[in-house]
């Protein structure tokens, strides 16, 4: 093809293009990335909210999920949605850790250890993290909690000196701290890797919830599950505020509603399933049971670590949120 003609056909394409897009100008499309597998209840969830923005927005507002890490891993999601490649998208809150430290408050171990307690956390904590994603560029829909975490280890755990050199597989910067102070050797995996991950002896050991555990069929490398209840951290789903505002006010309305829904479903959703997720662990054969009085004195003693240096590097800020909880 000799190139006047080449450019005349990108002529001809760029206006078929213009006219497309002109045509299709009333819709708007937002690809929603999310690292959990479509089956997890913070994917279904998500799902079941870009479904209502869809329905409810008359299709102006288009919303469609991208599970699994298939748009953007885990890793990437926040900084896609900060520079505004994704314009509304799920990240785990602590996983951000060192973006700031006030993102790490709900993976603090024993500050919060219940679903209740959790969303008190939530409550106190909500003025900063609105605070922190500001002045990222982005605005907080809704958050929703992971059940109680635990210890996944292949062999049994009777305190902190059996985990000594055990491969652990962290999901953010605390659960890396938390495994240094076991003794353990910490490797941080996203979810979307994790059943190859523990096929392949990466990793032996995670501390995390039964339903990741569950998702990634865990039971097929590992036996044990102590349910140390240590915390419950959460995931969040924001919107680059650029994006934001170039909705309509109606539109904004919708979302809201939407996501409103969302975070009641899915806290229900996430009590709801918390038995059930230690059930199917059992029933695949898994031995799931308390910690020990040594494993608990232990990790109390890791999580007052923890803890004293995690408000050394909050400072005033983070005083305010403790402080904010207690008093609720
Ligand atoms: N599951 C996520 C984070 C917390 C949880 O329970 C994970 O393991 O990646």
């Amino acid at each position: 093809m000799n190139s006047f003609v080449k450019s005349l056909g990108g002529i001809v394409s760029a206006v078929a293009l213009g006219l497309t897009a002109g045509a299709a100008q009333a819709a708007e499309k937002w690809d929603m990335p999310l690292a959990y597998p479509a089956s997890n209840y913070h994917s279904e969830n998500a799902a079941k909210f870009a479904e209502e923005v869809t329905k409810a927005s008359g299709g102006e507002l288009e919303i469609v999920t991208h599970p699994g890490g298939s748009l953007f891993g885990g890793g990437e999601i926040y900084r896609a949605l900060r520079t505004g490649q994704a314009p509304i998208g799920e990240r785990l809150i602590s996983a951000l850790g060192n973006e700031d430290p006030l993102f790490e408050v709900d993976a603090l171990p024993f500050l919060a250890t219940s679903f209740d307690e959790a969303w008190t956390l939530y409550q106190a904590s909500k003025p900063q993290l609105d605070k922190t994603l500001d002045a990222a560029g982005l605005k907080l829909l809704y958050t929703v909690a992971w059940p109680p975490q635990g210890l996944y280890n292949k062999k049994a755990v009777n305190s902190a000196a059996d985990m000594q050199g055990v491969k652990f597989r962290a999901y953010n910067a605390a659960t890396e701290r938390l495994a240094n102070l076991l003794g353990a050797v910490p490797t941080k995996i996203e979810a979307a890797e994790l059943t190859q991950a523990f096929a392949t002896g990466v990793a032996d050991s995670m501390i995390s919830s039964g339903s990741t555990g569950y998702d990634s069929k865990i039971w097929e490398h590992v036996k044990y599950w102590y349910d140390v209840q240590a915390w419950l951290p959460k995931n969040m789903v924001v919107v680059n505020k650029a994006a934001w505002e170039g909705l309509d006010e109606n539109l904004q309305q919708v979302v809201l509603e939407a996501a409103a829904n969302a975070e009641k479903n899915g806290w229900d959703k996430a009590r709801e399933l918390s038995d059930w997720y230690k059930d199917q662990l059992a029933a695949n054969g898994m031995v799931v049971e308390g910690p020990s009085d040594a494993l608990k004195a232990d990790f109390q003693k890791i999580g007052e670590t923890m803890t004293a240096e995690w408000l050394e590097r909050a400072g005033a800020d983070g005083k305010t949120v403790i402080d904010a909880y207690k008093a609720k």
